[in-house]
């Protein structure tokens, strides 16, 4: 709480700000964020500016001075929503959740990682040896999830191409058991191209500088990103702020840490390697069929796959396809055909190598023989670190795709926070009168409602027959959607010449259908390499089967979303509402623009006035009484009244605050700041006597 520091560092809750004006929440922001105070409360979420620069406010003993606390005992920190969480799990047998949000590069990883960390330290005291394991897989896996799903954009030098939710489980002791990771659309289509000033996944520039000569060799691979197309196309290829070669290294023990055997890990490099050689594979015409250049790099690629070299140069060039007669025959590619094809090979087998090392952790910590009758509840404590909001100067399907997710996140922010209010008055049988607030269903509807919304309408262009083209996809949704408040859109003519509603619709057809020959599931299901094999299930098949039509990559998501969405309504919320302070990664600069607009859009504003159109605090009456017993001489030191409640309104009284607050069954509730302001400060002008009388007690001058 404020007391606990010196104003000099403004309000440590936005609840105590004067006024709640954009002008004042602002000042104060920016005030913390100059004296390192990069957390702020709005009551129990934590606001985040990132600091860009290491501060010196994550450890050990710091760690110590959350555990176990109440949230208003310390300055606001991570730590104390982590430990909030926590408490509320262990004491209650909640499962709770911890909803890190943000735009892209604002300090969301970091702080999961933070969260996860803390959660590590303050559990299992007794160092049992199976909890500790399960602790040191849940760390170490963010480690090679990062490597190999995390990559630098124009926005982060770090950053997650993929949504993360974890559960870490807990048994009645409070100590992890294990836990359960779900990925989100892996951002794929950045394995065979990287927009200007980017880099492909970290994974791949770690190898190459970070493996030995040894693995290099064995994977045929020169050490140069610059090497290879996949590697070099956005022109860069050195991070600043980090250490591919270290890096492969942690991943490499991270890998064995986990439980990763040789072959599999064997197998990993391998993909990787040939992901690496697909991009150098060149095709052209002889006058009559489609080529390949490069021999070499064709029987590299069988040998890493454990596949016969006619059979990938056929699934290169050719693909099978059944006649209406039942006949299989082969069609030679068209070049362009065969290009597409190698990239759409090249991005599935890093989407299903990404999901597949997801799949193993998973099933290294997976809780097995959980029984609740022997062991108690068995309680869940969710931490989601996903994509933030991103606008490039190309936004893409992938963009629209993160940028609906955080537009559902938001929503759940509203209703959680607003609804988590109201049932606590509720529960308290306190008064309360419903606050209005903007709901951006709407803006969600818009993109997910069946038959209307803009997926549904992509999806109807993916199913026609014939050729739908982006253009005329857009089209479609102009008229259908042309009406609605919150589309627009607009030919955009740039050098490009691409048309746009706010993204650009190139590509969002091929990325929704995202197509891949059959010829390359086939190739990989009968490689002789079982963990490559076991990715590729859907090989099986023969060509003649009939398939039911895949759903389109955006209906998957939508669905894994809302999936994810009704997993955390269920679950008691926490919030980190992070923001980033500018764009060029300073830690001085504070950019009062973007940073208001980022408040803006988190509803920040509307957080601290719905906090405070209620109650700005509320304190179980035993609480209250323990602290302010000494301001009122019915109560200190000890009340001799019927019951904490009765006389906490005798402290109330006292005071003349009777109009400032509600008596609920077990908690006071206070209206404003200002009440507890004074209370404190007359607690504080006490504490001196108070010790003064003490040291004559223990001195025997009384
Ligand atoms: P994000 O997760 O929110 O972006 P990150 O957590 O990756 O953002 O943070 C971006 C960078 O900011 C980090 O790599 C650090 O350099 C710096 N940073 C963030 N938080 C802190 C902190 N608490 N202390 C010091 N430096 C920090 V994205 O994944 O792009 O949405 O998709
Ligand atoms: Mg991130």
């Amino acid at each position: 709480m404020a007391e606990l520091e010196g104003l000099e560092f403004g309000k440590s809750d936005f609840v105590l700000l004067d006024e709640v004006t954009m002008e004042q929440f602002m000042e104060n922001l920016k005030l913390r964020f100059e004296k390192a105070r990069i957390y702020t409360f709005i009551g129990e979420v934590v606001v985040s500016v990132n600091p860009y620069r290491h501060l010196d406010i994550y450890g050990k003993e710091v760690i110590e001075d959350y555990r176990g606390r109440e949230l208003y005992e310390n300055p606001p920190h991570l730590y104390a929503v982590a430990d909030a969480a926590y408490k509320a799990m262990k004491r209650r047998a909640k499962d709770t959740c911890i909803v890190i949000s943000g735009e892209s590069g604002a300090g969301k990883t970091e702080a999961s990682k933070y969260i996860m960390q803390y959660i590590a330290a303050i559990t299992n005291p007794s160092q049992r040896a199976e909890v500790e394991s399960v602790k040191n897989v849940l760390l170490k896996s963010n480690c090679v999830l990062e490597a190999f799903g995390n990559a630098k954009t124009n926005r982060n030098d770090n950053s997650s191409r993929f949504g993360k939710y974890m559960d870490i489980n807990f048994n009645f002791n409070g100590d992890p058991t294990g836990g359960h990771i779900n990925n989100y659309l892996l951002e794929k289509s950045r394995v065979a191209q990287q927009q200007e000033g980017e880099r492909n996944f970290h994974s791949f520039y770690q190898v190459l500088r970070g493996g030995s000569d040894g693995l290099l060799k064995s994977l045929y691979l020169q050490r140069d990103p610059a090497e290879y197309a996949y590697t070099s196309q956005g022109a860069s290829i050195t991070l600043a702020s980090n250490n591919d070669s270290l890096c492969h290294k942690a991943v490499m023990a991270a890998l064995k840490v986990i439980g990763f055997t040789t072959e599999e890990i064997s197998s990993i490099y391998k993909i990787l390697s040939t992901i690496l050689h697909l991009g150098n594979l060149q095709f052209t015409s002889d006058g009559e069929h489609v080529v390949l250049v490069g021999e070499d790099t064709v029987k590299h690629i069988s040998e890493l796959t454990s596949t016969e070299p006619e059979n990938t140069r056929k699934a290169l060039l050719y693909r099978t396809v059944a006649t209406g007669g039942g006949e299989v025959i082969e069609k030679g590619h068209s070049e362009q055909e065969a290009s597409y094809g190698r990239d759409a090979f090249a991005k599935a087998l890093y989407e299903r190598l990404f999901a597949w090392i997801v799949g193993r952790i998973n099933s290294v910590i997976q809780v097995m023989d959980y029984n609740p009758a022997l062991h108690g509840k068995n309680t869940v404590i969710g931490v989601l670190d996903i994509y933030g909001f991103e606008i490039f100067d190309n936004n893409s399907f992938e963009q629209f795709c993160i940028n609906y997710c955080n537009e559902k996140l938001q929503q759940l922010f509203i209703e959680l926070i607003l609804r988590q209010e109201q049932d606590e008055y509720q529960r308290e049988g306190i008064t309360w009168q419903n606050i209005e607030y903007f709901n951006n269903q709407i803006i969600v509807d818009l993109v997910e409602q069946p038959h209307k919304g803009i997926i549904s309408v992509l999806d109807e262009a993916c199913l026609t027959a014939g050729k739908v083209t982006d253009t005329v996809c857009l089209d479609s949704m102009n008229k259908k959607l042309g009406q609605h408040p919150h589309y627009t859109s607009r030919k955009v003519s740039t050098h490009k010449s691409y048309h746009s509603f706010l993204y650009s619709v190139e590509g969002f057809l091929d990325k929704n259908k995202d197509p891949l020959f059959q010829d390359f599931k086939r190739l990989m299901y009968n490689s002789s390499d079982p963990v490559l094999k076991e990715m590729w299930p859907d090989g099986k098949m023969s060509i003649t089967e009939v398939t039911k039509r895949p759903l389109t990559a955006a209906t998957l998501f939508k669905n894994s979303i809302i999936a994810l969405v009704d997993k955390l309504a269920c679950k008691e919320p926490y919030y980190v509402r992070c923001i980033k302070p500018n764009e060029v990664k300073s830690p001085l600069l504070f950019d009062d623009g973007r940073c208001q607009h980022q408040v803006a859009y988190l509803g920040l504003l509307e957080n601290v006035h719905v906090r405070r159109a209620g109650f700005a605090y509320r304190q179980p009456y035993a609480r209250f009484l323990q602290r302010y017993k000494m301001t009122c001489e019915y109560t200190w030191p000890n009340h001799l009244m019927s019951s904490d409640q009765e006389a906490v309104e005798a402290i109330v009284n006292q005071h003349g605050f009777e109009d400032d607050v509600a008596y609920g069954h077990t908690k006071l509730f206070v209206r404003t700041p200002r009440t507890l302001f004074t209370l404190e400060q007359e607690r504080a002008a006490l504490i001196p006597i108070l010790v003064l009388f003490l040291q004559k007690v223990w001195r025997g001058a009384l």
